[in-house]
């Protein structure tokens, strides 16, 4: 099963000749006759352009811009292969890569050439664009990140390459029936992807202690058989910008073995044999929802080890073929482990070196902890991973053995370090023992790796004093802060091209790969012309956003309305609910005081909730009921509007970030790693109305706090009031509060649904409003009002909004990236030329 060596499966010819200012080397989707396009139609197809299908357009179109960067790709996959630099793997159960076809026409510098080809074939660009699906190969935050970093990477010329599994359904697509959310399925791959490719000649196979089947919908382990998959590598391009480096995105896909062993069943089974191997192709099926319910799903385990056997495997093999000496691995090799999902790379690599390289213990360990490195995504306990020991007995024995020791040499050193300290060795322990034994793939990570990151300041902060503080006691040096970034390629030269070129035109298009250009828009922000130019640029994305939701969904609302936003994940940490209760507020003082002067505001909201996490879905019917119930009150009309979007995807997200007026980041201080549409919003020119609380911090420390609407308690008064906060203080002494509270306890947004809305009363009063939104929402109405007044005074909102955009540079991937690149990785640029 060895596969060819790398510079073999470079395309046989490679063009060394490209022109400097690469972009359009040798291509030709232009010209009436013989162009690719048309070639991809009539071969790929067997079409005549003439009747060929919008799908069969975009195919063509997709295929002809994977020939233009092929030749860079093989360039890319041979330059490392040839110069053997030290390389990055990023491993991570999720990357939301969103579209690929405008994204790798902008990185190519060809958007000229594609756009008037496509005009020249009568193609509606945005048309053919819209055809592409939108791969939800992640559930939020984290994916999306993995997606942006291999942007940067690759912008960066960095010899990387992302690891992940290909899973044929995605994120389940959503819907409302009567406010409801409902779930369907993303078959995403129900057409032929054009940016993948197959590789079955690199195939690796992955063996597991145990069998396992699903049996009435449950999964199971059958112990004592032993069985083994296949792991089938899709290679997808990541075009840096300027496509000088097209790095490789691996998404690993679960197949049955060939030579599957059918001697060992009778002849009476061999239907029963072929239905297991196709159990054993759906391994990587589903994505599973990010979720606490799933964490005892044994399916996700099995899939968390084969992306880690996988991964090491490949660029175990990728590193035999230039070195021979196994203690050089952290010389040419850096993992970074995206959250606890590939945490089991410790255990692997344990083995890989003890078992197949026969190092020693403690050079293997060394080898290990030098190679590896771990970022933390959370700090909500339920979210922390840990597995049931019994699973790891029959699917990974070997792997448990190596905890065990792992663990008993580590434990002897913390007692060796803290004697008589046994509670601290129960708390560092990687076997959690109490209620059914667990190993805790967060301990193991730290353990096993070199650096462990947070992804903002106030988070790393936490995870050091709080979250994991034995381990920060004890390894100080491992601990350091990654604050998280956006690639401002996609979000927003792409997603924004009418603010793209107004800053262009103002201060040049540097910004484009070094972010920290545009603080020379704060010399601006009073200039007359240029908020002048700010303020049409954020009117023409109001009007196209308008237009699409109209177009799209049949809801109307009004561009000259202020666009005030929240869109991430349905979470009660990130507090939509407190959103909600500010909109009953504005919606209660309308209806008290019909002449009160209100800026006419548009309140949007999206996201997804976990299919098994019943309140979030609540808080989604919360808010579809509040906007039928204003659309209909007459009172309010035309005033203030809400509006839910469904299917918030990444293509969702580049359509709204150019639109938005206002950001919401009001997460309970402490809770919110970083948050990333934060970053997206500010970039586009939204204000922030938001909570001290992930990188929301940074980017008010980076605008200055004065052009910002920070409100609410800090982490520390979060913390230091929850053992004697009330809400019910609250709901008795602020009357507005109780009056909005009381219209949602008496139906006035269920009237055909009479208490269908109680467990909001319970989480916020009964059990004690555990995110604390009443101790919140005076304040955060206080910044609301700050916030509308402002906007009612367009030149002082353009400065503002003006002098953010200014300071967003920090929130660029690229920074991040060189930093894990100079303080994690100790990589460096590797050109292809
Ligand atoms: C947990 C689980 C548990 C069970 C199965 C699937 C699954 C998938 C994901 C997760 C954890 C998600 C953690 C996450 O997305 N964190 C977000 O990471 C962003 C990037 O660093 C950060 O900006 C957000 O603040 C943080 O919530």
């Amino acid at each position: 099963m060895e596969p060819e060596p790398l510079t073999a499966r470079a395309q046989p010819h490679i063009d060394s000749h490209l022109p400097p200012r690469y972009g359009c080397g040798g291509i030709q989707l232009t010209g009436n006759e013989n162009t690719f396009y048309e070639r991809h139609l009539l071969f790929d197809k067997a079409e005549d352009p003439a009747t060929a299908s919008a799908r069969d357009k975009f195919d063509a179109f997709a295929h002809s811009v994977r020939d233009v960067l092929a030749h860079r790709w093989a360039r890319t996959t041979e330059t490392y292969a040839r110069q053997d630099p030290k390389m990055v793997y990023y491993v991570s159960m999720e990357f939301l890569i969103g579209r690929s076809l405008a994204n790798n026409v902008t990185n190519l510098l060809l958007d000229d050439l594609a756009q008037s080809a496509a005009a020249q074939k009568n193609i509606d660009w945005l048309a053919l664009l819209d055809q592409e699906p939108d791969p939800g190969l992640g559930n939020g935050g984290l994916g999306r990140l993995a997606a942006c970093f291999l942007d940067s990477m690759a912008t960066l010329q960095l010899p990387a390459m992302g690891y992940g599994l290909r899973y044929e359904y995605g994120m389940f697509q959503q819907s409302i029936r009567d406010g409801w959310q409902h779930e369907q399925p993303d078959n995403w791959l129900r057409r032929p992807d054009p940016w993948e490719i197959a590789r079955p000649e690199e195939c690796l196979e992955v063996a597991f202690g145990c069998s396992f089947v699903m049996h009435n919908g449950n999964f199971e382990l059958i112990p004592n058989r032993p069985s083994t998959l296949i792991g089938v590598p899709f290679d997808r391009p990541v075009v840096g910008y300027g496509g000088q480096t097209v790095n490789t995105l691996r998404l690993w896909g679960a197949a049955a073995p060939d030579d599957f062993d059918f001697q060992q069943f009778s002849a009476g089974e061999f239907v029963g044999a072929l239905t297991e191997s196709l159990l054993a192709a759906s391994l990587t099926r589903v994505l599973y929802p990010d979720d606490s319910t799933t964490r005892g799903r044994g399916l996700r385990l099995v899939q968390e080890y084969f992306l880690v056997a996988c991964s090491l495997g490949d660029l175990t093999r990728r590193f035999r073929r230039a070195n021979t000496d196994w203690y050089r691995l952290p010389d040419k090799v850096a993992i970074q482990l995206n959250d606890t999902h590939p945490s089991l790379a410790v255990a692997e690599l344990m083995r890989i070196l003890l078992d197949v390289e026969h190092l020693g213990w403690d050079e293997a360990w060394n080898v290990t902890q030098q190679t590896l490195a771990y970022t933390n995504h959370t700090l909500l306990p339920e979210a922390l991973e840990q597995w049931p020991l019994e699973w790891f007995q029959l699917l990974l024995p070997r792997h448990l053995e190596i905890i065990f020791e792992i663990n008993r040499r580590f434990l002897d050193q913390v007692r060796a370090r803290f004697p008589g300290d046994d509670q601290r060795v129960a708390r560092m322990s990687l076997i959690d023992e109490a209620g059914g034994k667990h190993v805790r793939m967060a301990h193991l990570a730290i353990l096993g790796s070199h650096s462990t990151n947070g992804v903002a300041e106030i988070h790393t902060n936490l995870l050091r004093t709080h979250t994991v503080r034995d381990f920060a006691e004890m390894f100080p040096e491992r601990f350091n802060n990654k604050t998280n970034g956006v690639t401002p390629r996609r979000w927003l030269q792409l997603a924004n091209p009418a603010l793209s070129s107004a800053i262009s035109n103002a201060i040049g298009d540097a910004w484009i790969t070094n972010l920290e250009e545009l603080r020379a828009l704060r010399a601006l922000a009073t200039d007359r012309g240029f908020q002048a130019e700010f303020l049409e640029a954020k009117r023409a994305a109001k009007v196209q956003f308008a237009n699409w939701l109209k177009a799209s969904t049949n809801v109307a609302i009004d561009p000259d309305s202020m666009f005030d936003c929240q869109v991430k994940r349905i979470h009660e940490y990130k507090r939509q609910l407190l959103n909600v209760l500010r909109v009953i507020v504005l919606y209660n003082r309308l209806r008290e005081h019909p002449n009160l002067q209100l800026q006419p505001r548009t309140f949007i909201f999206g996201g997804k909730a976990a299919p098994a996490y019943w309140l979030a879905k609540l808080i989604i019917k919360l808010i579809n009921n509040v906007a039928g119930t204003i659309d209909g009150d007459p009172a309010v009309h035309g005033r203030i509007k809400v509006v839910f979007l469904p299917e918030y995807d990444v293509t969702l997200a580049e359509r709204l970030m150019p639109a938005a007026d206002l950001s919401n980041q009001i997460s309970t201080a402490g809770y919110e790693a970083s948050g990333t549409s934060n970053m997206k919003f500010m970039m586009n020119g939204a204000l922030t109305i938001g909570t001290r609380d992930g990188a929301t911090i940074e980017m008010a420390q980076e605008a200055g706090e004065e052009n910002f609407f920070l409100f609410g308690l800090t982490a520390q008064q979060v913390a230091d009031s929850r053992p004697w906060y009330d809400p019910h203080w609250h709901y008795n002494h602020e009357p507005e509060i109780r009056a909005a509270l009381d219209l949602i306890f008496t139906d006035h947004f269920s009237r055909y649904e009479p208490g269908v809305f109680a467990p909001i009363r319970d989480a916020l009063l009964t059990h004690g409003d555990h995110y604390m939104h009443l101790a919140d929402l005076h304040s955060y109405l206080d910044a609301d009002a700050r916030a509308v007044q402002l906007y009612g005074d367009p030149t002082t909102w353009a400065h503002k909004a003006i002098l953010n955009v200014a300071a967003s540079g920090k929130f660029s991937s690229d920074r991040s990236i060189a930093q894990y690149a100079s303080e994690i990785w100790h990589v460096r640029p590797c050109p292809a030329f």
